[in-house]
């Protein structure tokens, strides 16, 4: 799953079409790189993010996801927490929806069931603006996965049939709490649904190297190492070629359907 962010940057004045623009290209980067997912994204959620409007989001995203969709032989999932965009990208062709608030937000489970999409459902303690003020786990591994539990549950009463899992790398977790649940990944598999992971460019990885890329693509191995099915990363090549080594030591396919 390559990484697309549509959030205009206030320091050039190319405005919405330069960044829409941008976004576009940047997609047809990803899937020539590899990727079989593109991740589109109209809302910060790093830590003390501004927030943004339904409107400013759904300008963002849909006319991505439509251009994408229309245009590309990938499939696309929208990175958003907001009910009537899950509905908005669905109808520009989305083929999964991605709620780091794992569809918490009013209206959000029956905006996703209506869709019919399957859903990735993240782990986050807090909200983004303090969620790194002091998480706090007194059992990490258990928490998420009563998290998990609880989500499925009310999914699966909403009738949404295809979900994945993702415990969260950065979200209201301190290092040693994203290096362990890459370590222990394995345990989630007992729910028996496909295992999503993030830790691409992110802070717990900058503390541990300053080679941002290196160190991205080795927590992304070792997530699928242990079991992630899908890995949200920015750098689509040097991921796919890690993933291909893997593969041809150990003779795995790397087919997407197994
Ligand atoms: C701080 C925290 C800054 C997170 C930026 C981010 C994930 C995601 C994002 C993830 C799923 C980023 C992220 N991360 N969706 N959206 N899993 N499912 O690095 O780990 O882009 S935003």
């Amino acid at each position: 799953m390559g990484i697309v962010n549509v959030t205009p940057d206030s320091f050039s004045d190319g405005g919405l079409h330069f960044s829409l623009d941008n976004a576009v290209r940047h997609a047809e980067h990803l899937v020539a790189e590899g990727a079989d997912i593109i991740d589109v994204g109209g809302e910060s959620t790093r830590p003390g993010a501004l927030a943004v409007s339904v409107d400013e989001e759904l300008n963002r995203v849909v006319p991505v996801i439509e251009h994408v969709t229309n245009n590309m032989d990938v499939c696309v999932s929208v990175d958003s927490s907001t009910p009537v965009v899950m509905t908005e990208a669905a109808s520009a062709g989305a083929g999964l929806l991605n709620d780091v608030r794992a569809l918490k937000r009013d209206g959000a489970v029956s905006a996703a069931a209506r869709t019919g999409l399957p859903v990735c459902l993240m782990h986050m303690q807090g909200e983004p603006d303090t969620m790194q003020l002091n998480p706090t786990y007194a059992d990490l591994l258990q928490e998420i996965d009563a998290f998990f539990s609880e989500r499925v549950a009310v999914c699966r009463q909403h009738g949404i049939g295809e979900l994945l899992l993702d415990p969260g790398f950065g979200f209201g977790k301190l290092p040693k709490h994203n290096l362990q649940l890459v370590n222990q990944l394995s345990t989630f598999r007992r729910h028996g649904l496909p295992l999503l992971v993030g830790v691409s460019r992110k802070s717990t990885i900058a503390k541990v190297t300053d080679d941002l890329q290196t160190g991205s693509v080795v927590g992304a191995l070792i997530a699928a190492q242990n079991g992630a099915k899908v890995l949200r990363v920015h750098d689509v090549a040097p991921t796919v070629a890690a993933l291909r080594v893997w593969k041809s030591i150990t003779g795995e396919s790397l087919d997407r359907e197994q």
